[in-house]
C-alpha cells in the first residue's frame, strides 16, 4: 500500500527498485525505514547480484571484507565477522543473504522477476514497470539498482556456439560447481574473472591453455587473516574507521601523499613499489602522479613487468603476460594469488592473441592463426557491457516517450551519475558518472542510496511530487566528469572504463574518477543548494533552482584547496619584502618544468641600470625565433625565478628562445619604472638576437598577468616609435585596464588566489591614481589600437582579470588587429602558469605556443642555403 506521496490515481507501491543485489538490498531497507512502500524486483532467484551469478572458482573481493561491507548498522558489523582479509563468493552472498534475513528483507523481493520495461506516465505522474511474464506494477519512483558489471558482454568470437564440449561463462557459473579434473581446459579472458579463475581451475584440469589478448598488471593479493592494525582501528573507534573511507578517494582509508615519481630517486621509488608489491592491497599509496603522468606511471609499470620476469621461468612467457601499450591502472589492476606462478606448472600453456588471434572455435576445440586445439571445456571469463549494459536492458521510456537507450546512444548522460533529463523520479544507484566501479562499491552504494532515500522523504515532507535534472545541471555534470578524466591516462586506455571492450560502443569514460570523497560533498552541496539544477513539481507549482554544481577544473580546485590548507597571510597584509620572500619559498615547491635544451643567465642595459634576464633555448637545432618574455607579480613581485617553469613549457612547445628580462619592481621602483626597463629589454633583445644565437628579424613579446601588461604596453611604444619590429604578441591573462567595477572582479575577486585586495595593493604600489589612466598602465584606453602586432590573449573564467582581457581583444579586433582570444574554461588568473601541477592548462599553452610558432616562422637554415645554392 503507498503511503503519503503522489496524486488522486495511486500507485501500486511508491517505489520499485530493480535488483536485489548490495544496492537494491539497502535501498529496500532505507526506503521501509522511512516508511515508503517498496518492492525489489529480482531477476535471480537469490539475493547478492554479482555474487549470486559470479560462482567461477577463485572468485573473491579484492578490496578488504572489513571495508566491502555495510556500515549502516553497527549491530551487524559486530554480528558478522569475516573469516579472511579478502572473502570467498560463498561467503559474500552468505552475507548477502544474512542481511536479507536479519533485515527481513525477502517479503518484498520478488526473485525470478525480469523487468523489460519501464514507462513513465506523466499524466498520473507514475512509472509503469512491466516484467518479462508480463505482470505490471505501477510506481512513484523507479530506482535502478542493476549493478556496473552484470551485463555479460556478447561472446565476439567466431564459432562460439559451435563448440561441442562444455562451455562455461565466469558470470554465469553453474551453481552445483564444476569439476575439471582430467580435462583439457580453455580459459579466454585475462581481465580479474580470469586472473581469479585460472590457479584454482590450474590445481584440477589435465591440461590448461590460456588464451590471452592483454595481459594484465596484478600483485600478489596475499590473502590470510583480517590484518590486526585494521581490526584494532575498527574496534577503536568504528565511526572514525567508516568515516574516513566515506571521505577518502576510493572509498578505503589510505594515506595521501604529494609526492611525484620522478621527484624521488631510483632506491627511494623502489622502496616504494616493493612496500606496495608486499601490500597485498588492490590501492596502495604510491605517487600521486601515476594517474597523470605517463613518464611516472611507466615507472611502476617497469617495476611490475621486472616482478612478472622474475616470476615467470619461461622468458618468452614472460614477456607475453608483459603489460604493454597502457598505463597501470588505466585498465582495471588485479591482486591475485598464485597467478603468474601457475604458468610455471608443465601442463600450463599461455596462448598470446596478439601473435596468433583466434580464428574460429570449433566443435573440439579452438583455432588461432598458426595451430588447432582440441578442448574438453572452455570458459569465457570475457567480461561486461559495463556500466551502462544493464540499465538499457531494460527499455526505460521517459517524458514523451524518450528511450534511454537512445538518449545515451553516444554515450551516458547523467546528472551526478543519479539522474537523467527526461527521466522524472528515475534514480540510478552507482550509474555512470558516479565513481561506482573505482571506489569500493560499498562505501558508494550507501552513499548513494542514503542520497536517493533522503531526497525522496524531502519531496515527501515538501509536497513534491516529481523531481528530475535540468538541461544546464546534467551537461555541467558529464562536462566535470570529462574534466576530471582528460587530467588523467584513463582515456587513452581501450578499457572497459572506455567502452572500448564492446565493439560499437560510444568510446566515453563512464565513471567519475575525482574521488568518492569530492563527488560526496559535490552531492551534498547539491541538497543543500535547494537541490540546485533539478526542477521539482508539486500540487504548488514547480520549484528549480538551476545551476551547475563543478564549473572549476578539478585539478584547480586542488591547487586552491592544497593553498588553502597552507593557511597563508593574505598577500596585501604583507609589506613587498615578506610578500616575495613567500613567494620565492613557494616557487621551490612546484615541478620544475619540462628540460630545454640551454639555460643562460645575463645582464642587459635596462632603462637605469643593468637588468638580469634568462635565456631558454630548445634543445632543437637553431637558430630559433625569439621571443621577449616579461614575468607576472603584479609589478612588485616576480622574477624570471617565479616564471620559470612557464617559461621552459613555453620553450620547448614553440621550439622559440625564451628571453625572460627583469624590470625594475614596485614600490621602490614605481610607474613608469618598469615600462621604461621592458621597452629597453625589448630593443636590447631585437638588436641581439643573431648575437643571442636567435634567428634574425622581428621578435615576439610575451607575458602574464602584469607582464601581459608590460607587452602590450611594448607593443603600442614600438609602434609609435617605429621599431623595434614585433611580430606577435602573447598576453596571458594581462592586466590592460585600472578599473576594477567589471562583473569578472565581482565575481571572483575573492576565492580564486588573485583577489581584489590584491590587485588594489600591486596597483597602490605600482601608480598613483592620477595616473590610472595613462595607456602605459591601461593599454585599453589608448587613444589608437590599429597597426599593432598580431596578439593571442588569453583570459581565464574565475579570473578578476577576465573582462579586462576580453574588453582588449575586443577592442584590438574593433581596431583592424588580427586577434586570437583563447578563454580558459574553469581556470583561474593563474592556473595556466602552474606547469605539470594543473595538467588542464597544457592544451592551453600548447594553443599559445601554436601562436606563437605562427607569428614567428622558422627561417630556412642557412646551412641548407648554402647547400642548394
Ligand atoms: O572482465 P574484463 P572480467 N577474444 O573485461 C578478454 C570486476 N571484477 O570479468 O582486455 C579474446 O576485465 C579481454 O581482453 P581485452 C572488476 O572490476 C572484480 O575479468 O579486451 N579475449 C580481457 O582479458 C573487473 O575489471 C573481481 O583485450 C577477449 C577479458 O577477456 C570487472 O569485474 C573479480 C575477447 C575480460 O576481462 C570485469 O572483469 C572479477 C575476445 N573476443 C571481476 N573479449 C574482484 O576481484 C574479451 N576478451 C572483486
Amino acid at each position: 500500500m503507498a503511503t503519503g506521496i503522489g496524486p488522486a490515481v495511486r500507485p501500486d507501491v511508491d517505489v520499485v527498485v530493480v535488483g536485489a543485489g548490495f544496492a537494491g538490498l539497502y535501498m529496500l531497507h532505507r526506503l521501509r525505514g522511512l516508511g515508503f512502500s517498496t518492492v525489489v524486483l529480482e531477476g535471480a532467484d537469490g539475493v547478492g547480484g554479482t555474487w549470486y551469478w559470479n560462482r567461477y572458482p577463485g572468485a573473491r573481493c579484492d578490496i578488504m571484507s572489513i571495508d566491502y561491507s555495510y556500515s549502516f548498522d553497527p549491530e551487524l558489523e559486530r554480528e558478522w565477522q569475516w573469516s579472511e582479509k579478502y572473502a570467498t563468493q560463498p561467503e559474500i552472498l552468505a552475507y548477502a543473504n544474512y542481511v536479507a534475513d536479519k533485515y527481513d528483507l525477502r517479503k518484498d523481493i520478488r526473485f525470478g522477476t525480469r523487468v523489460q520495461q519501464a514507462s513513465w506516465d506523466a499524466a498520473a505522474r507514475r512509472w509503469r514497470v512491466s516484467t518479462a511474464a508480463g505482470d505490471e506494477i505501477t510506481c512513484r519512483f523507479y530506482v535502478m539498482a542493476t549493478g556496473c558489471l552484470s551485463l555479460p558482454k556478447s561472446i565476439d568470437i567466431e564459432g562460439a556456439d559451435r563448440f561441442g564440449g562444455e562451455t562455461y561463462y565466469t558470470h554465469h557459473w553453474p551453481h552445483e560447481g564444476v569439476d575439471f579434473t582430467g580435462k583439457r581446459v580453455a580459459v579466454i579472458g585475462s581481465g580479474s574473472s580470469g586472473i581469479q579463475a585460472i590457479p584454482i581451475i590450474a590445481a584440477q584440469a589435465a591440461q590448461l591453455t590460456v588464451f590471452q589478448r592483454t595481459p594484465n598488471f596484478s600483485r600478489p593479493a596475499r590473502n590470510g587473516p583480517t590484518p590486526q592494525q585494521k581490526l584494532d582501528a575498527f574496534k577503536a573507534d568504528r565511526d572514525a574507521y567508516r568515516q574516513a573511507a566515506r571521505l577518502s578517494q576510493a572509498g578505503v582509508a589510505a594515506p595521501i601523499t604529494q609526492v611525484s615519481a620522478l621527484q624521488v630517486s631510483e632506491s627511494a621509488r623502489r622502496a616504494v613499489y616493493e612496500a606496495a608489491w608486499d601490500s597485498g592491497e588492490l590501492l596502495p599509496t604510491t605517487f600521486a602522479d601515476l594517474v597523470t603522468s605517463a613518464e611516472a606511471n611507466e615507472t611502476f609499470c617497469e617495476f611490475l613487468r621486472g616482478k612478472i620476469r622474475s616470476i615467470v621461468k619461461d622468458p618468452v612467457t614472460a614477456e607475453a603476460l608483459c603489460p604493454q601499450g597502457y598505463y597501470y591502472g588505466t585498465k582495471r589492476p588485479c591482486i591475485d594469488s598464485g597467478y603468474f606462478e601457475t604458468f610455471n606448472l608443465p601442463h600450463v600453456r599461455l596462448v598470446d592473441l596478439r601473435k596468433t588471434p583466434i580464428s574460429t572455435i570449433t566443435e573440439t576445440g579452438i583455432r588461432t592463426t598458426t595451430e588447432s586445439m582440441e578442448f574438453d571445456a572452455i570458459v569465457f571469463a570475457t567480461g561486461f557491457d559495463a556500466m551502462t549494459g544493464a540499465i538499457v536492458a531494460v527499455d526505460i521510456r521517459g517524458r514523451d516517450g524518450l528511450s534511454l537507450k537512445q538518449k545515451w546512444a553516444d554515450g551516458p548522460k547523467t546528472y551526478l551519475g543519479l539522474t537523467t533529463v527526461g527521466f522524472p523520479n528515475c534514480f540510478l544507484v552507482t550509474g555512470p558518472g558516479s565513481p561506482s566501479v573505482l571506489s569500493n562499491m560499498m562505501v558508494s552504494i550507501e552513499q548513494h542510496v542514503d542520497w536517493v532515500s533522503s531526497t525522496i522523504d524531502h519531496m515527501r515532507r515538501t509536497g513534491l511530487e516529481t523531481i528530475e535534472p535540468t538541461s544546464t545541471a546534467e551537461a555541467g555534470w558529464v562536462q566535470h566528469v570529462n574534466d576530471c578524466a582528460d587530467v588523467t591516462l584513463f582515456p587513452r586506455a581501450d578499457s572497459w572504463y572506455m567502452g572500448a571492450n564492446v565493439p560499437g560502443k560510444p568510446r566515453v569514460f563512464l565513471p567519475y574518477i575525482g574521488g568518492v570523497d569530492r563527488y560526496r560533498k559535490a552531492c551534498d552541496e547539491v541538497a543543500q543548494q535547494g537541490y540546485l539544477g533539478f526542477r521539482f513539481e508539486g500540487a504548488a507549482g514547480a520549484v528549480c533552482n538551476d545551476g551547475v554544481i563543478r564549473r572549476l577544473q578539478p585539478d584547480v580546485t586542488i591547487v586552491l584547496e592544497v593553498i588553502e590548507s597552507l593557511g597563508l597571510p593574505p598577500v596585501e597584509s604583507m609589506p613587498p619584502q615578506a610578500a616575495r620572500a613567500l613567494f620565492d619559498a613557494l616557487a621551490t615547491q612546484r615541478p620544475p618544468g619540462p628540460a630545454v635544451g640551454e639555460i643562460v643567465d645575463g645582464t642587459l642595459p635596462g632603462a637605469a641600470a643593468e637588468l638580469k634576464y634568462r635565456l631558454y633555448r630548445p634543445a632543437t637545432a637553431g637558430p630559433h625565433p625569439v621571443v621577449v618574455y616579461y614575468h607576472g607579480g603584479g609589478w612588485v613581485l616576480g622574477s624570471h625565478d617565479s616564471d620559470d617553469p612557464l617559461c621552459r613549457d613555453l620553450c620547448v612547445r614553440s621550439d622559440s628562445i625564451i628571453v625572460s628580462v627583469d624590470y625594475r619592481h614596485a614600490p621602490e621602483d614605481r610607474f613608469p619604472a618598469a615600462v621604461d626597463d621592458a621597452f629597453a629589454a625589448l630593443r636590447w633583445v631585437s638588436s641581439h638576437a643573431e648575437a643571442l644565437g636567435g634567428q634574425p628579424g622581428p621578435v615576439a613579446v610575451a607575458g602574464w598577468s602584469a607582464g601581459a601588461n608590460l607587452a602590450t604596453v611594448v607593443c603600442q611604444l614600438a609602434r609609435d616609435a617605429g621599431g623595434p619590429a614585433i611580430a606577435g604578441q602573447l598576453l596571458i591573462t594581462p592586466v590592460t585596464d585600472a578599473d576594477m567595477a567589471r562583473p569578472s572582479y565581482q565575481q571572483n575577486g575573492e576565492r580564486y588566489l588573485l583577489t581584489s585586495a590584491m590587485m588594489r595593493w600591486f596597483f597602490d604600489h605600482y601608480v598613483d591614481v592620477a595616473n590610472r589612466a595613462d595607456p602605459r598602465v591601461a593599454p585599453l584606453r589608448a587613444g589608437n589600437l590599429s597597426n599593432l602586432p598580431p596578439a593571442t590573449i588569453v583570459t581565464c573564467e574565475f579570473d578578476p582579470l577576465r573582462d579586462e582581457g576580453a574588453a582588449y581583444a575586443a577592442a584590438l579586433a574593433d581596431a583592424g588587429v588580427d586577434v586570437q582570444h583563447i578563454f580558459a574554461r574553469g581556470h583561474i588568473h593563474s592556473s595556466l602558469t602552474m606547469v605539470d601541477l594543473v595538467i588542464s592548462g597544457a592544451p592551453y599553452r600548447e594553443k599559445m605556443a601554436e601562436a606563437l610558432r605562427r607569428y614567428l616562422p622558422r627561417q630556412q637554415q642557412p646551412l641548407l642555403r648554402h647547400k642548394r645554392a
